[in-house]
């Protein structure tokens, strides 16, 4: 099913009966105190409206994707799967994956309203104070920033965080690596702005691209959400900047990034994925001018504010593990049987993958593949590797994988790779500094190689012996 809007998107998930509508909140704090304990419960996806200082009409929607079904609308897979199916359906979707361009059109509704000169104004829209920790609102939780390389003309689509500073002025927070921020550099290394369009509310599928860090450098995002959803994704050329940016867009602010360094402002604090408020350096982040706002008539922000793991559902769970899997197989490692991020963290801290060992180091080289790969790497603490008889979305056969097939003294430690500023672990001087790496367990939880055949075999009945029993006692068993 394709939607075309976050409108579509919502009046399907209504029709569902996904959907609550919330009268009267305050965007300071209540409507995120709301959306947590209303995802803790798995609960619907609420969309605020008469919001409190703003005009009825001005909207917040929340725990958009936060169930196993609105996912799978998203995504185009059948519902009702479990989470470790959804990644096998992932897989099987994303083998037929070929580029679909966005269409270039003249008008959208996102041009409804264009605010420009004294008229921009940020706080025009009511941006939720998320948490209670954060130091200022964040529109842009739920967005997709848009920027083109300026060497091969490429257009990236990323979900990064974006606090209003001012009426016309936001930072936003492209991590080091981050393919927006690659860009930016490049622009900057020339001494010249960074053009930026942030859009805020855009289709579902525009969202779960921007945020997908499986999508390689080079791909561009509308293309993987064209194929996504079998339809192009139609665009329009910026006011300000010549960016396309999604027709239908509930809100798009354009603008620049000058190069740096940049204004001397604080960044936070936010609650973050890790599950802690993330208190970064003042003064190192990209700031955009706000040279253009476009908006829909009676516009809703789209908003993702991260809580704390384990949470029960994970939209991003099932993607990112099929990413690794893939990027450990296109390093030519066989073998692969299973890969996951458990319980809930997705934060990606612990990365499980399970192989079938077939020549020694085997296990090892998926190990540090996983770890180290684009997929896989950023925000990690601890990868296992396990045989292929655990199952890696279940945290107590790992642990017990972990207990009784691994020595202590043969857990590796690497060093020095890529990863999030908002690790609350990273020492202060690094992170100011800018060194945001941080260091991986890596615990082969196999069988060793050289004991394949001598390992003492598991204490549990065969899947045979067991099929039989339950045919047979079925009354006494399951009765
Ligand atoms: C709600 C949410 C907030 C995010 N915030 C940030 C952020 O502030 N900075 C960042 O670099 N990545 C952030 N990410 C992760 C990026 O969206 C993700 O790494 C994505 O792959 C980036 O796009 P890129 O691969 O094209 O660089 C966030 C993701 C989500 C879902
Ligand atoms: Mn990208």
């Amino acid at each position: 099913m394709k939607f075309d809007s976050l409108r579509d998107y919502i009046d399907e998930i209504n029709r569902l009966g996904e959907l609550k509508i919330i009268e009267g909140a305050d965007w300071n704090l209540e409507i995120g105190a709301i959306t947590e304990l209303v995802a803790e419960r798995q609960g619907p996806a609420l969309l605020f409206d008469r919001i409190k200082d703003y005009p009825a009409g001005f909207r917040v929607l929340t725990n958009a994707f936060s169930s196993v079904r609105r996912t799978a609308l998203v995504h185009g897979l059948p519902t009702g799967l479990t989470p470790v199916e959804t990644l096998k359906a992932w897989r099987e979707r994303m083998e037929g994956y070929q580029p679909v361009p966005p269409v270039e059109v003249k008008d959208g509704p996102v041009k409804e309203n264009i605010l420009k000169g004294e008229d921009i104004d940020l706080f025009k829209f009511p941006t939720p104070k998320w948490h209670e920790h954060d130091g200022g609102r964040y529109i842009g939780t739920g967005c997709a920033v848009i920027t083109r390389d300026p060497d091969d003309g490429w257009i990236n689509l990323g979900c990064y965080r974006g606090v209003i500073q001012d009426r016309n002025l936001m930072t936003i927070k492209i991590n080091l690596g981050k393919h927006g921020r690659l860009m930016m550099s490049k622009y900057h290394a020339r001494g010249e702005s960074c053009p930026v369009a942030v859009a805020v509310g855009q289709e579902p599928t525009l969202f779960a691209v921007a945020a997908d860090m499986a999508i390689r450098g080079g791909v561009g995002e509308y293309e993987y959400a064209g194929w996504m959803r079998g339809a192009p994704v139609e665009v329009v050329k910026g006011e300000a900047t010549d960016l396309p940016v999604p027709a239908t867009a509930e809100i798009v602010i354009e603008g620049e990034i000058p190069p740096p360094p940049f204004e001397p402002l604080s960044e936070g604090p936010f609650g973050e994925w890790t599950g802690y408020t993330a208190e970064l350096t003042q003064g190192v982040h990209p700031t955009m001018k706000v040279k253009a706002i476009l908006h829909r008539n009676d516009p809703i922000i789209l908003g993702v504010p991260p809580l704390k793991p384990p949470i029960p559902y994970d939209f991003a769970i099932p993607k990112k593990a099929a990413g690794v899997w893939e990027q450990i197989e296109k390093a030519d490692i066989p073998g692969i049987k299973g890969v996951w991020f458990p319980p809930g963290f997705s934060s990606a801290a612990i990365l499980a993958i399970a192989v079938e060992q077939q020549y020694p180091g085997h296990a090892k080289m998926a190990a540090l593949v996983g770890s180290a790969c684009r997929a896989g790497t950023y925000g990690g603490r601890i990868t296992i590797v396990v045989d292929d008889d655990i199952d890696v979305s279940d945290i107590g056969e790992l642990m017990w994988a972990v207990a009784t097939r691994c020595k202590a003294e043969e857990v590796d430690i690497v060093r020095g790779l890529w990863t999030a500023p908002t690790d609350p672990r990273m020492d202060p001087e690094d992170r100011n500094k800018n060194l945001i790496v941080s260091s991986r367990i890596i615990i082969n939880a196999c069988r060793p190689w050289d004991m394949l055949k001598d390992f003492p075999p598991v204490n549990r009945f065969s899947d045979d012996y067991r099929k039989k029993t339950l045919d047979k006692w079925s009354d006494v068993i399951t009765g």
